[in-house]
């Protein structure tokens, strides 16, 4: 890459002469004070030196792989270590406006690359860059994901599968965390609901998490049903509730939660059912959102059926925000091929994964999603070490050379 220096007083101008004479694109590699002699000496004690390249020798250097990753460390690592003090911070927000539109350029060269390039890249990361497509993790982050590795790992770490997969996946853990277990309430009874589309799998969801000895089968469990709309909802859990000797409250009004809390206030966990309401109907979401305040809910859970198009998941991921969602907890998983489309909703939602369940039976049907899931629906069968408990950071140095 063949850079220019500019020296000027300040780094507007310096900024301004890099435009002119290399163009718009042009990005900014490194920027320093340097004393100056002569005359100007006593007026202007010193300089900007900034040093800049044409942005296309930039993304040619990037195409040679790990080369371009070994320079760019160099230069960023020099970036950081000398330029920073020598510059005041006014100046320093220019320069960050500047690394901003260096991403924004990197950011392009992801596309490039992914159309056109991936040969040409180290080929443990383009083939873990394929998969994470291939998986359904959206095309956009999976880019950015690459190019991070491209930009933060070594050389040497760039060629080990294990490494990258890694790096990998403890990013993405980042914006996918597992939910954490509960704690139990010590003076009353913790509540959480499921609440989702009609269909999405809810009351079943509330059925396998009161039986199955996996979630929380073993504890004292009260069932309340806001669904009060179909009898055939009530009766479904009033049959249920029957056969695994659990007592059930079914509530019609925001006013009678609280007593109906209190009736079931000897138990562990109470588990609430709702009504069926589509995303886009604002009058029931409001009606429903009446009756979640009133319960003062420990947990939301925002229940998708997995085989749900995923830009309709994240739809309702940012309209069941709106009324408190704090979970995440997956249905029908054993219907769907691919899951990790699943972690851009997660990623959108801005919320942890708590629950998979799979198929219709109460027992054995539903887990807690874990890092190894995450693993899973990724494809990095090379990747080590992801079920330690704390994965939200895999260090470099755990991982494997
Ligand atoms: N295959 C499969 N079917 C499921 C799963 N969860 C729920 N179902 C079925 O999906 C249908 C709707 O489930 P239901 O719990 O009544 O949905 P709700 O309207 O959200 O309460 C029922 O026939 C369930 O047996 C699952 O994980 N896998
Ligand atoms: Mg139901």
């Amino acid at each position: 890459m063949k850079t220019h220096k500019f020296v000027a007083p300040t780094m507007k101008e310096a900024i301004a002469r890099i435009k002119e004479e290399l163009g718009e694109d042009a990005l900014i590699i490194r920027s320093e004070r340097v004393k100056v002699g002569g005359p100007m000496n006593r007026i202007r004690p010193e300089m900007i030196e900034v040093t800049a390249a044409r942005a296309e020798e930039v993304k040619d250097e990037a195409q040679v792989g790990p080369e371009f990753a070994e320079t760019l460390d160099r230069t960023m690592s020099r970036t950081s270590a000398q330029s920073r003090p020598a510059v005041p911070d006014f100046q320093l927000g220019q320069i960050s406006d500047e690394v901003r539109r260096l991403r924004d350029d990197l950011a392009d060269l992801g596309k490039l690359l992914k159309s056109s390039q991936m040969d040409k890249m180290p080929r443990e990361l383009a083939a873990a860059w394929q998969r994470l497509g291939e998986s359904g993790v959206n095309d956009q982050w999976a880019a950015d994901l690459a190019q991070d590795a491209l930009l933060r790992l070594d050389p040497n770490e760039l060629v080990s599968a294990p490494v990258v997969e890694n790096y990998l996946i403890s990013r993405i853990a980042r914006a996918v965390r597992p939910a954490p277990q509960m704690t139990a309430r010590p003076n009353r009874s913790y509540v959480l609901v499921a609440v989702g589309s009609p269909g999405a799998g809810k009351t079943t969801l509330l059925q396998k998490l009161a039986s199955d000895p996996a979630a929380f089968g073993k504890r004292r469990i009260g069932l309340i049903s806001l669904d009060t709309h179909r009898m055939a909802a009530v009766e479904q859990l009033r049959a249920f509730a029957r056969i695994a000797g659990l007592p059930l409250e079914v509530v019609f009004r925001p006013d009678q939660i609280a007593a109906a809390v209190q009736k079931l206030g000897r138990n562990e966990i109470i588990l609430v059912d709702t009504p069926g309401c589509a995303p886009d109907d604002g009058e029931k979401l409001r009606g429903l959102s009446e009756f979640l305040n009133a319960l003062n809910a420990d947990e939301i859970h925002l229940v998708l059926n997995s085989t749900t198009r995923d830009d309709e998941m994240i739809h309702a991921g940012r309209r069941y925000r709106e009324i408190g969602l704090t979970h995440l907890s997956f249905t029908h998983t054993d219907e769907s091929l691919r899951h990790g489309y699943l972690l851009n909703i997660a990623r959108s939602a801005e919320r942890p994964i708590a629950w998979l369940s799979r198929g219709q039976g109460f027992v054995g049907c539903i887990e807690r999603f874990t890092p190894e899931h995450l693993r899973r629906w990724i494809a990095m069968e090379h990747a080590v070490d992801v079920a330690a408990p704390a994965l939200t950071e895999i260090k470099r140095t755990e991982t494997v050379r």
